[in-house]
């Protein structure tokens, strides 16, 4: 089973992932996470500090000769912005963002100076996130699993659903959508909330293809990748809802527009929908995994809400910290890093996880046995 754990504060001297599970035999370099690492960091509506990053990864063990060993993978992304920081002495935050995990951080902590939370609780902290992924996005590639991410809504304004084929227009788009019109007013929407002080949220889709049935399983509430990727998901800063499939819209359906009926043909068993998000029972069925998530909008506001002084119980207003109007394509890609980390755990369960090679083998025997002959 892989396993990650992330550290590092927003203005530390950097982020660490320590990723657990990597079969032996994954050729990894630094350019397999470099490339989604920068993409993470796009986005019209971003802050600052996007302008002072440059992220990329130093992979410091599990790797050697350019392949990984089965140790523990664990990568170093500096920041940059430290050197702006250390030697800085800068007053205790006492005004709680509303939104944010100031609030309840303090209290929770036992802490007086809001900084102590903020630095941990900050979305920066996404960028260990994408390096784990980008490392499992390399695994699942050996297998012909390819994972995408598309901005559907933002600000309110809906994108056309993106083909399959228009996968390609995404890297050109400011905002992760191949819909040029809807993109348009989504820029308006967000520069007129900069204007104002304002933030803008949104949902963004994560589709992984090419994703063979029983990954996950219905045996355990916990193994269930539905379960999985939804926990997964949730945990991602900002994050207020995931849907798989159809999602909240199938409750007022009757089964019989839900269900995909079953098909075979010259592939094996085959859907001409997809309404359940290609999970059933907590198991991939074969077809494309497809999960959406909602974004609130980023809680610092640059004309702040209304507050309350931790020491002094003053009314205020809260504190401003620099920070984005909007996130939600870096969310998108941090969401398909989510996914990537997921399948590849429910993968290497399914299939092996110490050597790449015996779990190739393990591989096409399974698909032997389950495709026709
Ligand atoms: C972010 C880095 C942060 C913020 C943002 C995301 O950098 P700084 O705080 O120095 O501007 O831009 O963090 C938040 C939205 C937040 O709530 O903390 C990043 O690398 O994505």
């Amino acid at each position: 089973m892989m396993k990650f754990v992330t550290s590092g504060e927003s203005h530390g001297k950097c982020l660490v992932t320590v990723l657990e599970g990597v079969p032996a035999g994954l050729v990894l370099s630094a350019s397999d996470i470099n490339n989604d690492l920068a993409r993470r960091q796009q986005g019209y509506g971003r802050g600052g500090r996007m302008g002072i990053e440059r992220d990329t990864a130093e992979i410091v063990s599990g790797v050697r000769n350019g392949r990984s060993t089965g140790a523990p993978v664990t990568l170093i992304i500096n920041n940059k912005d430290w050197e702006n920081w250390k030697d800085r002495t800068v007053p205790p935050i006492t005004l709680p963002r509303p939104g944010h995990a100031d609030l309840a951080g303090i209290l929770k902590y036992g802490l007086t100076d809001i900084r102590d939370v903020l630095e941990r609780a900050s979305a920066r902290e996404t960028a260990a996130r994408v390096g784990a992924g980008a490392v499992c996005r390399k695994l699942l590639k050996e297998f012909g699993i390819e994972i995408f991410g598309y901005v559907t809504e933002l600000g309110g304004i809906k994108a056309r659903p993106l083909k399959v084929n228009q996968r390609s227009a995404l890297t050109a788009s400011l905002l992760m959508t191949a819909d040029k019109k809807a993109e348009k007013a989504m820029i308006k929407i967000i520069a007129l909330a900069k204007k104002k002080g304002d933030s803008v949220g949104g949902v963004f889709e994560v589709k992984a293809l090419g994703v063979p049935p029983g990954l996950g399983s219905y045996t355990a509430w916990a193994n269930r990748l539905d379960a999985r990727l939804a926990q997964g998901l949730m945990g991602l800063q900002a994050i207020k809802g995931v849907e798989i499939g159809l999602g909240f819209e199938a409750a007022g359906r009757p089964g019989s527009r839900v269900h995909d009926e079953i098909f075979y043909g010259k592939k094996g068993f085959f859907r001409k929908t997809n309404n359940c998000g290609g999970i059933e029972g907590g198991m991939s069925n074969g077809e494309d995994i497809v999960v959406r998530a909602a974004m609130k909008p980023i809680a610092t506001l640059y004309s702040p809400l209304k507050s309350v002084d931790i020491k002094t119980k003053n009314t205020g207003r809260a504190s401003v910290e620099r920070s984005d109007i909007c996130a939600v394509p870096a969310a998108c890609v941090t969401g398909e890093a989510i996914m990537a980390f997921e399948l590849a755990d429910a993968f290497t369960d399914k299939f092996g996880s110490d050597c790449l090679a015996d779990i190739k083998k393990s591989f096409k025997a399974y698909l032997k046995r389950i495709r026709p002959s």
